[in-house]
């Protein structure tokens, strides 16, 4: 049982098929040393100002820091990667929308023991989703190395096709080893947990994940980025947001207006906006 890699140059249809078929898979390289040298310094304080987490699972010598739109401009670019937008679209191509779900930086220190094994997609009140049907796609992006030793996060390749609510050890899992700059990419049905940090230094990676837009998301938009600072950005990045219907009927604002005309009154009403054109019709229309 390894993870398996591909290389920057892979397209995103392979990319998903490994998903499909493994529940993860680690993509090399696909950041470059300078825009992580500018992430960094973009997030350096906020990290630091950022409080220790308060229980097991967050981690007593973790410092998990979100907000990550408004606060890092170089983190837009890596929530938008084509290649990652491309493979999420593909592995969640069975709704109508999908959105971003959470940005964080997970940096866990020295001494933080294992995370419990877990599945991301309990966060929806363990609702018990079918087996291999797929509401979420996460990526980690290596901030620092990953290495067994500082805490690589622990993966079960092929455990998206198991049951759910098992519990697992630590022996029964793989480091998800990789280089600075490469991204491990999961669906929420994987299960993982951050690992032991046995190192001096701290392991830091991105978290950055996206989901079918008819679920609720973990890290609140709206409220996470400022509006002052959402009406400067991209539609295509605000689209994905949340500032888009997440189907047919889901996140119109008053009379069914799109929510991207409201933040920017300037623009042309979209109708329908941000869907493919496909989806804006019900399913059951034909
Ligand atoms: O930081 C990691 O390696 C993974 C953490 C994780 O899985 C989580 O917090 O849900
Ligand atoms: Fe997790």
């Amino acid at each position: 049982m390894s993870i398996e890699h591909l290389s920057a140059d892979a397209n995103p249809e392979a990319i998903s098929k490994r998903l499909v078929h493994d529940g993860c898979v680690v993509i090399d390289d696909l950041a470059g040393p300078a825009q992580l040298d500018a992430l960094e310094a973009e997030l350096g304080p906020f990290i630091e100002a950022t409080e220790a987490g308060r229980d097991r699972f967050s981690g007593r010598n973790t410092r998990r820091t979100g907000g990550l739109i408004g606060r890092s401009p170089t983190c837009r670019e890596l929530v938008m990667h084509p290649t990652i937008l491309g493979s999420v679209g593909q592995l969640l191509a069975h709704a109508s929308n999908f959105q971003l779900h959470l940005t964080q930086v997970i940096a866990i220190g020295p001494g933080e023991p294992a995370q419990e094994i877990h599945r991301d997609q309990w966060a929806f009140d363990f609702f018990p989703f079918p087996k291999g049907y797929e509401v979420q796609c996460n990526t980690l992006w290596a901030l620092t190395e990953f290495r067994e030793e500082n805490g690589a996060t622990r993966v079960i390749p092929g455990s998206h096709r198991y049951d759910d609510r098992l519990r697992f050890r630590t022996e029964d899992t793989v480091p998800a080893e990789m280089r600075r700059g490469s991204v491990l990419l999961y669906t929420g049905s994987l299960y993982h947990g951050g690992g032991a940090n046995r190192s001096e230094a701290v392991r830091s990676g991105v978290n950055i994940t996206y989901d079918v837009g008819w679920l609720r998301q973990e890290e609140n938009q709206y409220l996470s980025c400022p509006p002052e600072i959402a009406r400067e950005l991209d539609d295509d990045l605000l689209r994905l947001m949340g500032y888009a219907r997440g189907a047919y009927a889901l996140g119109y604002v008053d009379d069914t207006r799109d929510p991207l005309s409201v933040l920017k009154p300037d623009r042309k009403a979209h109708g329908l906006g941000g869907l493919p054109r496909e989806a804006n019709a019900l399913r059951h229309d034909g």
